[in-house]
């Protein structure tokens, strides 16, 4: 079983994975993890914390000499605001005291009030940091591990963004090798025309101190057959990745595959017509409707997930009305530094839940201790 487990606080000390079940032998480098998360830092409309945050990494255990041991690979990774600002090592500190400067102006559609009320804090702070998308990094650490996984069964996971407020995308979907030309759009979008209106958006929004939304579209090509299982609820691969994607912050949608445009169409219209192709000697279904998964199995076509995210709700011109949990008096949220937009990075994000959740139900149905193993099994495992 590949499992993992994320710690720390936006502003704090570090974030930390620790990720474990993966097979003894994978090549892994530093370089490889810090590539990933650099794609996450990319993206027009995101705050100034991005522009030094370095995603400085150390691993601290699970690897040697440039392969992974089969043991609990343990990744570090600083926060480089914690380090440049001594308000940080004040107000994160955890060492017992009180902050100077409690946060009460609780902002609506995050976490701060409902957690406050469930863990009886009076100080927002103790629950944002926590909640913050920042630990959206400690994941795509381990999603990084997940995909060099992947690599070895000819599995690729990208992404692009379909939408941006109200800019849609033609939904053209780029091949695996096209990511670079996604990566090198500013809001990391395949269609160049939309990509242009999504950055006027952006600059609209950030004027008038505001913050958008999207959907971004998770691919994933080249995906074994069986992975999941239509034997039991929680088996189900597309009831996984829901969930998967769906514990990103502020993601309150998730689609595979067309779903909500097939919920309105007949029957004969709404599913992958399969055909037998003389020539591959292999099933081929005409279209993907269904995202790459039949009966909570994956059918080795493409999968496609969709993911909505709506607009952050810290806001650079804080207007949304709330309390003040002190006072009880009526006011707008505390201004918090914040993104425009933080769909471009999503998108990363998204990717890193859905490689994750491949990585594991891959590991589940090949095992193998050593990488040789895995991929042994997973070749005998194909149907013939
Ligand atoms: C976030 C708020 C911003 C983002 C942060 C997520 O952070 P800050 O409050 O420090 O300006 O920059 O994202 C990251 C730090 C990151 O690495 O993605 C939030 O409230 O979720």
């Amino acid at each position: 079983m590949l499992r993992y487990l994320t710690a720390g606080e936006s502003h704090g000390r570090a974030l930390v994975v620790i990720i474990e079940g993966l097979p003894a032998g994978l090549p892994v480098t530093v370089e490889d993890i810090q590539a990933e998360m650099a794609r996450r830092r990319l993206g027009y409309g995101r705050g100034p914390r991005q522009r030094f945050e370095v995603d400085d990494i150390t691993l601290v255990g699970g690897v040697r000499h440039g392969r992974t041991l089969g043991s609990p690979i343990a990744i570090e990774i600083k926060n480089t605001e914690w380090y440049r600002s001594d308000k940080w090592h004040k107000e994160m500190d955890p060492a017992p005291g009180v902050t100077e400067s409690p946060l009460t102006s609780v902002r609506p559609g995050h976490a701060d009030l409902v957690g406050m009320q469930k863990y009886g804090f009076t100080d927002a702070r103790d629950v944002l940091e926590r909640a913050s998308a920042r630990e959206t990094a400690a994941r795509v650490a381990a999603g990084a591990l997940a995909k060099l996984l992947l690599s070895h069964l000819g599995t690729s996971v990208l992404s692009h963004v379909l939408q941006m407020g109200s800019i849609r995308t033609d939904g053209r979907r780029p091949l695996p090798a096209e990511l670079p030309l996604v990566d090198r759009s500013e809001v990391r979008c395949f269609d160049e025309v939309a990509g242009a209106a999504m950055i006027s958006e952006i600059e609209q929004a950030a004027k008038e101190g505001d913050s958008l939304g999207g959907v971004v579209e998770v691919l994933a090509y080249g995906v074994p057959i069986g992975l999941g299982s239509h034997v039991h609820w929680d088996r189900k691969i597309d009831g996984a990745i829901a969930q998967a994607i769906m514990s990103i912050q502020a993601v309150k949608g998730v689609e595979i595959g067309d779903a909500f445009d097939v919920a309105g169409r007949r029957g004969s219209q709404a599913h992958d017509a399969i055909r037998w192709d003389a020539e591959t000697q292999d099933y081929v279904r005409e279209s993907s409707l269904a995202g790459g998964t039949e009966g909570g199995m994956t059918t080795g076509e493409i999968m496609v997930v969709r993911a909505a995210m709506k607009p952050l709700a810290s806001l650079n011109r804080p207007t949304l009305p709330t309390v003040d949990v002190i006072t009880k008096e009526s006011t707008v949220s505390f201004k918090e530094r914040t993104d425009v937009t933080a769909v471009p990075a999503m998108g990363v994000v998204a990717e890193t839940m859905v490689a994750l959740v491949l990585a594991q139900e891959a590991q589940r149905k090949f095992g193998g201790d050593s990488l040789r193993e895995f991929v042994r099994n997973a070749e005998a495992a194909r149907p013939s």
